[in-house]
This record gives structure tokens, C-alpha cells and sequence, in this order.
């Protein structure tokens, strides 16, 4: 870290009422939207340790909505923990209010930063090859899901409005391609055609919102494998962080985007498209895991779409992912400049591949939901 860089963190962490004295800021996590420092001080003997984030203002336009959602749900999520017996300093996030009792500090350039405790002993997965550990990151979203059933909807703002809207998100393609802004449209036509032959399922589930057949929930709306904490000693995974995107939204927004992110052979950004496959053993470990917790409260149109919302949440994704190349990158964080080239090109292999499996992976979801039920 430069030594700029850290003058300046070091005046955004004297806002929050860490315990001790400094030891060391880090970098962390893989996260694409928010900066993330891992901040460490000591008392004596006794260690502390926290994450500090920046939140990213080109996403999250209204931090105090955002955090007004964050905390709500936060504290919801203690108290039914504490009802089921578990512990809620590891099982959500407990953040901190800064020593002027704000949810967030804003900083000299306009930029807002929020501090929680860190979480001991646990790991986080870009990319999983275990099934079963696969199974235990979709219990843990639908456990999430679980709870949060009866929080009060209305108390939640849309942090990012149409977020899941996947017409709305081939509009934002569509004025992309139009404006050309980084000027890479040659770069992409392949890309291009692909996500368009593809419109016409862009539309189904929110049609079938307009049309009352699928119920709103409170959802996660980002359930990307990374986005659960595992225990390093039990390998269990224990805690959703990355609540963000806590908004109405669907259950099927939730499962498929964790199969989009947990049932391939390689990371979101893997270059050689011939080691990114969909495993439908991973799919299957998944499904299971969501549906030991999500079968009960879930309608017959819901389980219908479950492999269908995986195809719709990659293409959804690759199509935003393509929308932020060609608009010169400004949405998700990159390393290169091809970067979300990349990602934009594994999703479209991904829904290919999908399309290839949908009526195995029907049948096999309607069996395991089936055995869900019996299992109850
Ligand atoms: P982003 O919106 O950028 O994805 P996240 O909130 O998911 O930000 O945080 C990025 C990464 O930081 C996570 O994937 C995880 O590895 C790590 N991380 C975040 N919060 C915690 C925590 N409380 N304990 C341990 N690691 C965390
Ligand atoms: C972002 O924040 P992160 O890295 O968990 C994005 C998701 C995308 C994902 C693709 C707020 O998730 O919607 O699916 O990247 N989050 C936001 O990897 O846009
Ligand atoms: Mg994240």
C-alpha cells in the first residue's frame, strides 16, 4: 500500500471505535464492486480484527438507504440466530456505528466507508470442486432465505433498482452497442449476436411477476459461491455476508445465480474456455442443499423455473458483463483491460452448455424436490 493510500486509511479508521492500537491494514477479498481492507489491532496480547469497506459510489448511489437496509436486516437476522440456537457474532455480520453514531463514514472526497467485525477462523471460495461443500454454500442461502421469510418487505429500499430485471439489462446492452463509448464494438460481434439470439427468453420471469405467477420474497441477489463464509475446522458454511443486494426480488434470482457461480469447472475468469464446463453433479449438490431448507415454502412455478433461472442469471450476467466492456469498464472492478471480455465469454459458454442439460437437469430438480418434501 502506497504510503498516500495509507495516510488516508489511516484517517478514515480514527472514525470507528476499534479496540487497541493499529497492527496492519490489508487488502481482501476477490469482490468485484466494493473496496475491502482487512484491519487488524492489538491490546496488549489480545488481538482485533475488522473489515473496512469502501462502497463503491458509481453502484450505490443512496449509502444511508443501503445501510438503513444492511442493519435492518443484520439485526433481523441476530435475533432469529439467537432463536435457533446458533451464534450471531459468526452467523451474520455485526457492523459499527462510526464514534459520531453514523452507519458510514463519509470522507473529504465524498466517499463512504463502513466497518464490521471480521469473522475468525473462515475462508471464502472463488470456485468449489467438492459437491458437498458445494451443497453446504446452498444451505447456507437457503437457511438465509429461511430466515428472512417474514421480514417486513416494505422496510427494504431497492439499492439497485431493476437489478434482476433482465430486459432492462438488455436495454443497457442495447444503448452500449449504440454509444460505443470505449470503442471495442469490432472487438465483440460474436459476443453481440450471441446475448441477442438469446432476448427471448429475457423476459419470462418478469412476466411471469406482471402476471402474479411467482411470488416477491426477501432475497440476496448476489449468492456468488464467495459471498459464504466456511468454518477452516468444520468446513461448514456458516455465515452470508455481501447483504448489499438484499431487496424483493425471487427465490429463482437466488438459485441460479448459484449455480451460475458454484456448478462450473473454473474460476468466472478463466481464459481457456475449454477447462470452464458446467458439472451437473455440482448442479445436483446444489439443488439438494437449496432445496433442504427452500422446498417447503416454494410454489409449483418456482420449482419449475429452477434450472431455467440458472440458464436466465448467466446470461444475465454475461450480457452485463459484455454491457460493461463496451462501455469502457466502469461498473465491475478488472485487473487487465480485457477482463470483463473474459467473464462475458465463460457465462455465454455457460448458458450453451446449460441449454444442452436443461431437461436432464428438469427432471433430476423435480425428483430431488420431491425427495425434499418426503424428507421434511
Ligand atoms: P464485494 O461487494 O466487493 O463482493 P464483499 O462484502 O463480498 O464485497 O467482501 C469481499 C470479500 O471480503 C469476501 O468475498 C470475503 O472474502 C471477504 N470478507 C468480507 N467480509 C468478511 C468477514 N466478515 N469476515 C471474513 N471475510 C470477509
Ligand atoms: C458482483 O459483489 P460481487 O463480486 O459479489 C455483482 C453481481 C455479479 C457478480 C459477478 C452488486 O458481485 O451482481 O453477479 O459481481 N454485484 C453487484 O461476478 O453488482
Ligand atoms: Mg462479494
Amino acid at each position: 500500500m502506497s504510503d498516500t493510500n495509507n495516510e488516508k486509511l489511516l484517517k478514515i479508521i480514527a472514525n470507528f471505535p476499534f479496540e487497541g492500537e493499529l497492527v496492519e491494514i490489508k487488502k481482501t477479498g476477490s469482490g468485484h464492486i466494493n473496496s475491502t481492507y482487512l484491519v487488524t489491532t492489538s491490546d496488549s496480547n489480545v488481538n482485533y480484527q475488522y473489515i473496512l469497506q469502501l462502497i463503491n459510489p458509481a453502484v450505490f448511489k443512496k449509502p444511508d438507504e443501503l445501510m438503513s437496509n444492511v442493519m435492518n436486516v443484520t439485526g433481523f437476522l441476530r435475533n432469529k440466530i439467537i432463536l435457533d440456537g446458533g451464534n450471531p457474532e459468526r452467523e451474520t455480520l455485526t457492523f459499527l456505528y462510526t464514534k459520531d453514531n453514523s452507519p458510514y463514514h463519509r470522507d473529504d472526497e465524498g466517499a463512504c466507508w463502513r466497518a464490521y467485525n471480521y469473522i475468525g477462523s473462515c475462508t471464502t471460495y472463488d470456485k468449489i470442486d467438492d459437491p458437498v461443500k458445494l451443497m453446504r454454500s446452498a444451505k447456507a442461502f437457503g437457511v438465509f432465505q429461511k430466515r428472512l421469510a417474514d421480514y417486513p418487505i416494505d422496510n427494504l429500499f431497492e439499492t439497485i433498482p431493476n437489478f434482476h430485471n433482465t430486459p432492462a439489462r438488455y436495454e443497457a446492452l442495447k444503448e452500449a452497442i449504440e454509444n460505443n463509448l470505449s470503442g471495442r464494438l469490432d472487438m465483440v460481434k460474436e459476443e453481440v449476436e450471441f446475448a441477442l439470439s438469446r432476448e427471448c427468453d429475457a423476459s419470462k420471469l418478469t412476466d411471469m411477476i406482471k402476471s402474479g405467477d411467482l411470488p416477491i420474497r426477501v432475497t440476496h441477489n448476489d449468492t456468488k459461491i464467495n459471498n459464504v463464509l466456511f468454518d477452516l475446522i468444520t468446513n461448514e458454511a456458516f455465515c452470508v455476508i455481501d447483504l448489499d443486494t438484499v431487496m424483493p426480488g425471487l427465490s429463482l434470482y437466488d438459485f441460479g445465480d448459484g449455480i451460475r457461480s458454484g456448478a462450473v469447472t473454473a474460476d468466472e475468469d478463466e481464459k481457456d474456455l475449454d477447462k470452464f464446463n458446467f458439472d451437473i453433479e455440482l448442479y445436483n449438490a446444489y439443488v439438494e442443499g437449496f432445496l433442504s431448507e427452500a422446498a417447503p415454502a416454494l410454489t409449483q412455478n418456482e420449482v419449475d423455473n429452477l434450472a431455467f433461472s440458472a440458464k436466465l442469471m448467466t446470461l444475465e450476467c454475461g450480457v452485463r458483463f459484455l454491457t460493461d466492456f463496451l462501455n469502457g469498464d466502469v461498473y465491475f472492478g478488472i485487473a487487465y483491460p480485457e477482463h470483463n471480455l473474459v467473464r462475458c465469454r465463460t457465462q455465454f459458454k455457460l448458458v450453451r452448455e446449460i441449454e444442452k442439460n436443461l431437461d436432464e437437469m428438469n427432471k433430476t430438480t423435480a425428483e430431488l424436490y420431491r425427495r425434499a418434501l418426503l424428507e421434511e
